[in-house]
């Protein structure tokens, strides 16, 4: 990052010495994630698997203990809690060492609190505070940041013939909605990340539509995430399983960053910090 003053500065703090981006890598601690569900289901595993992706390059490790595939079945708080601490409180000091921001992500109250409380500086809301509106508050009060991502209805129904006039522009209006929400309740705008929320609620259409015009959102004034990985739009459109979906994870981010995206959720790092580093440096040359 070239600019600590400007008003992304918060968040992509986390960007890589010369780079504009920053690549979150996904730790799910969950039994039942849509691709990596079980894969890190114990404490040591998670642990060793958050400190592999540290060494290849992420700046952002979002830690998450309910899966939202769709149709998967809600998490109580309790165990929700009782999977994701005890790997912050492993991770937490490594990562604070190797300049690494932690996310937790989540849409419990109870849930983002103690994951602050353990050192992290992220919370990533897939419900964007409709579930939690507290967790304004509680960001508010911890100097955190927080990601406010779109999704339409719930991941019990969220799959269940999505529709929308204008896709980009209703996912515009909810995210202006909500970054208000939280400005009103104390959370500074410049720690406000924001998500159109590919796979939740949308079609293939309308995935496609949001990263094609993704630079449409930018005019909300703040930093774009985006988690296109291994999602089921990439395998209606290549016919891979989720173990194939690399390629085109790769592909989508590429043209998410070419459309305004500046961090990255993915579960495979090292090969997406490369892909962007060649990105950027080829789009300087252009420029
Ligand atoms: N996608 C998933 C989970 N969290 N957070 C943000 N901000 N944006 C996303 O696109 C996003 C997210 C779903 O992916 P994954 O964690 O791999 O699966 P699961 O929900 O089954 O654990």
């Amino acid at each position: 990052m070239t600019d600590s003053s400007s008003s992304a500065a918060h968040v992509l703090r986390a960007a890589s010495g010369d780079f504009d981006f920053a690549v979150m890598g996904i730790l799910n601690v969950t039994p039942d994630s849509f691709s990596d569900g079980g894969a890190y289901e114990e404490p040591s595993a998670a642990i060793a698997h958050g400190r592999e992706l540290i060494a290849e390059g992420a700046r952002i490790i979002d830690v998450g203990g309910e899966s939202t595939r769709p149709g998967a079945p809600p998490v109580s708080p309790a165990e929700e809690l009782r999977r994701t601490q005890p790997v912050l409180e492993a991770l937490g000091p490594e990562a604070a060492a190797a300049g690494v921001q932690i996310s937790i992500d989540t849409s419990k109250a109870q849930v983002a609190a103690a994951a602050l409380a353990a050192g992290a500086s992220l919370v990533n809301d897939q419900a964007a505070l409709r579930y939690a509106p507290e967790i304004a508050e509680l960001v508010a009060s911890s100097g955190a940041d927080l990601c406010l991502m779109h999704m339409s209805g719930d991941p019990r129904t969220m799959q269940r013939d999505p529709h929308y006039d204008d896709v980009v522009a209703e996912v515009k209006r909810f995210l202006e909605q909500q970054l208000r929400f939280a400005t009103d309740h104390g959370v500074p705008e410049e720690r406000v990340l924001l998500d159109p929320g590919i796979g939740f609620g949308k079609t293939v259409e309308h995935n496609l539509a949001l990263i094609a015009r993704l630079d449409e959102l930018l005019a909300l004034g703040r930093p774009i995430l985006i988690g296109t990985s291994r999602k089921s739009f990439i395998g209606r459109i290549t016919g891979r399983d989720t173990s194939g979906r690399l390629a085109g994870t790769l592909a989508s981010n590429i043209l998410a960053y070419e459309h305004g995206a500046r961090v990255f959720r993915v579960h495979e790092v090292a090969p997406l910090v490369d892909a962007l580093k060649v990105t950027t440096a080829t789009l300087r040359q252009a420029r």
